[in-house]
């Protein structure tokens, strides 16, 4: 490579010229002028980053080392002569460099890609009569929360919007200490036993030989596991239905699964179940727009709560209760320590009894959403376990990976971990210690210090004095737990029709792409236990000569009433209340039409973007031009909830041959979506292969286009989706 004349340090084209102001002292030879570098005063060259910097106006802070030494070039390097090796004396350069080495810390094993919120919990019913928990007593009381959402499979760069669980975890600050409720969107689980945790968690990450799929079920590990663990039936239908691919995190429900214990006053225990439901509704996806989202927005839903807590749009759940008595729970017809069962509402009614309020996103990622610790075993006195095996497993998990997680035993004290009550104890030293204890006293019993922390038998927490089991020791399942089919075929059952398709397709797309015949087979065969015509739908659907036979079930499946709750059809809100409505225009589009339409949505309650061809917009009828939140291409209506377009009869005719255009009312018509649109669009709806329904409405019915935005077109499913 020839040698430059000039000094490597100033960009090309941009001679320094000679009486260049010095922009900081910079240390001799560190930049400059070849030869001349040796001046201890030579001057920064023009152009420099730094120099930018301070073109960029604005008073800002020294910038400093790790140890407060203010920097004076933060662009070079220390060199020896201006093409001279570097210096390892540059104690600058090795501190910024060695701590961008050590940024990442281990992901999560199991749900690394989340995101997450500030808020508060408050409570609109005592539960007195059933805990002492002060943050389940105190009415009215607001209790700061950190809720994170994730997906389980993935990776911490994987996309928001694979099938898979979601992750629903809160941590409620209380001041009694810190509560969490570590649960998913879904009330049941894979397994019964902690011993199996790690297999169905390797079976479903990519496999090791190849790496992949990333963050997907659709592969022969995972369901090799299933098709050989019969107690997953239950879960796999509610991961194969609609939902596990949620339209915004906003509409998810969350579940705490197990069983847990309230303890009164008297250490009297009722049991509980938490469930969290969404003020919005539950809003799932369609699978086709799941597959489109991942291309078109790999952080749909990251971005989707962002936007809207900074909107003010603050997504909303009630918190509801389950309770029963250990009398009730033994005439279930089930155990309802088994995870893979849920009580059913008809059993036991669901009781609001408050509200969580997410209001602001976190000021940094890693500080809060990445370094948050949740653990199940966080409990406050007036809570306790049951003796769910699978929850007693957890009690040990989480706390150990996060000592590796996050780098030694004093996680609590970081910021997002800390209560924001009192704590103090015995516990020294360790990695990163933030607190200075003072004193001599770091041991109980003690006379040496009046302020050292004592026991509280009154106000401390007290485990519930459960009656010890009778059995022997051993590596056992209870009978009671033996029962893998009947709430499994009670899930299916009470679905609607198309909700029942959907899981069938779910099934059939799954287990496409399980390359071992054995497998595809063995997991049919559990299906004729669950319903004979969803397993004969699946087998159709992957071309199977005959149902593969049903293995032995150690419990012959048996009808429940239908549980309505487990729907989704039906339990989406009605509203077009934080909800998104895109309206596609071009040059000449209807100026007056887009205002009343973009008026009728935003007073529905509905944000409206514009998407045009050119980001820069369009020039309407009115001749004025308007601008575009969106380009097409990069914006397709799948991100939208309902889409309206608005074309003069040129542009209509012109994008009808755009691709992009096309899928973007194809798509909405699709995934079941309300489309308005004006005359100039017609040609545009015919080329998009668009039917005519009742979500198919004439742009100048604003009222039409709200009534239909505000829900999915579940008639149209039938004419769409003709495979399983
Ligand atoms: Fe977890 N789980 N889990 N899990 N889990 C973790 O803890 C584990 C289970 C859940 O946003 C890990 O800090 C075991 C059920 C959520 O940070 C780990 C078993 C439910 C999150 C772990 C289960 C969950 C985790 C990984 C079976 C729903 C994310 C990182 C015995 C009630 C929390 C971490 C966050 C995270 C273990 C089963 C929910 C490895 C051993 C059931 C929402 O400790």
């Amino acid at each position: 490579m020839a040698r430059p004349e000039t000094p490597t340090a100033t960009p090309p084209g941009r001679q320094p010229p000679d009486d260049a102001k010095p922009a900081h002292d910079t240390p001799a030879g560190s930049v400059g002028r070849g030869a001349q570098g040796n001046d201890p005063d030579a001057d920064a060259p023009r152009g420099t980053g730094d120099e930018l910097q301070q073109q960029a106006g604005g008073s800002h802070p020294p910038l400093t080392t790790n140890q407060g030494v203010v920097i004076a070039d933060n662009q070079n390097s220390l060199k020896q002569g201006p093409r001279g090796p570097t210096l390892l004396e540059d104690f600058i350069l090795r501190e910024k460099i060695t701590h961008f080495d050590h940024e990442r810390i281990p992901e999560r094993i199991v749900h690394a890609r989340g995101s997450a919120a500030h808020g508060y919990f408050e409570l609109d019913t005592s539960l007195a009569k059933y805990t002492r928990a002060k943050i389940f007593t105190e009415v009215g009381r607001r209790t700061p929360v950190f809720t994170r959402f994730s997906t389980v499979a993935g990776g911490a760069g994987s996309v928001d919007t694979p099938r898979d669980v979601r992750g629903f975890a809160v941590k409620f600050y209380t001041e009694e200490g810190n509560f969490d409720l570590v649960g998913n969107n879904i009330p049941v689980f894979f397994i019964q036993d902690p011993m199996k945790f790690p297999d169905v968690v390797h079976s479903v990450k990519m496999e090791p030989d190849r790496a992949f799929p990333q963050a997907a079920s659709a592969h022969d590990t995972f369901w090799d596991f299933i098709s050989l663990t019969p107690e997953s039936m239950h879960m796999i239908m509610w991961a194969m239905s609609d939902r596990t691919i949620p339209r915004s995190l906003r509409t998810i429900e969350g579940f705490g699964i197990h069983s847990f214990r309230f303890l009164d006053e008297q250490g009297n225990s009722t049991f509980v179940k938490f469930h969290w439901r969404p003020k919005l509704g539950i809003q799932s996806t369609v699978w086709d727009e799941a597959l489109k989202l991942q291309s078109a927005d790999n952080d749909f839903h990251r971005r989707d709560l962002f936007e809207n807590i900074q909107a003010g749009n603050f997504p909303e759940w009630e918190l509801g209760v389950q309770l029963f008595t250990e009398q009730e729970a033994d005439a279930f017809p089930f155990d309802h320590l088994d995870p893979t069962k849920i009580v059913p509402e008809a059993l036991v009614p669901v009781q609001i009894v408050g509200r969580m309020v997410l209001d602001r996103w976190p000021d940094n990622f890693f500080a809060e959403t990445e370094q948050v610790a949740y653990c199940p075993a966080n409990l406050v006195p007036g809570i306790d376990f049951s003796n769910d095996p699978l929850l007693q497993g957890r009690l040990f998990s989480y706390l150990d990976t996060q000592l590796i997680r996050l780098g030694g035993p004093n996680f609590h004290q970081i910021p997002i971990n800390q209560p924001k009550c009192p704590f103090a104890n015995h516990q020294r030293d360790g990695h990163m210690q933030m607190q200075v204890h003072k004193g001599r006293v770091n041991y109980e019993p003690s006379s040496l210090q009046e302020d050292s922390p004592r026991a509280d038998q009154r106000a401390g927490f007290r485990s519930h004095a459960t009656l010890p089991d009778d059995g022997v020791k051993g590596r056992v399942r209870p009978e009671s737990f033996a029962d893998h089919y009947s709430q499994a075929r009670m899930f299916f059952r009470s679905l609607e029709a198309p909700e029942q398709a959907h899981l069938a397709s779910a099934l059939v797309f799954e287990l496409s792409k399980v390359e071992t015949p054995k497998v595809r087979e063995r997991t049919v065969g559990h299906l004729v236990h669950i319903d004979p015509s969803l397993a004969q739908r699946v087998a159709d659907g992957l071309g199977m000569d005959a149902v593969p036979p049903a293995p032995d079930a150690a419990v012959p499946p048996t009808d429940m009433p239908p549980a309505p709750e487990v729907r989704i059809i039906g339990r989406m809100r009605e509203t077009l209340e934080h909800r998104t409505i895109g309206i596609l225009i071009d040059e000449g589009s209807d100026a007056a039409a887009l205002k009343a339409l973009r008026k009728a949505a935003e007073d529905a309650g509905a944000t409206v973007k514009i998407v045009a061809p050119k980001l820069g917009g369009a020039v309407l009828s009115d001749g004025k031009k308007q601008p575009a939140d969106g380009q097409l291409a990069g914006t397709p209506s799948v991100v939208f909830d309902a889409v309206a377009v608005l074309l003069s009869e040129d542009a209509g005719s012109k994008l009808a041959k755009e691709s992009a255009a096309v899928d973007f009312v194809a798509f909405a018509w699709a995934h079941l979506k309300a489309i308005a649109h004006d005359a100039g669009a017609a040609p545009l709806l015919e080329a998009g292969n668009v039917g005519r329904d009742a979500g198919i409405v004439d742009a100048a019915d604003a009222s039409a286009f709200i009534a239909a935005a505000k829900t999915r077109q579940w008639a149209r499913e039938p004419e769409l989706r003709t495979l399983a």
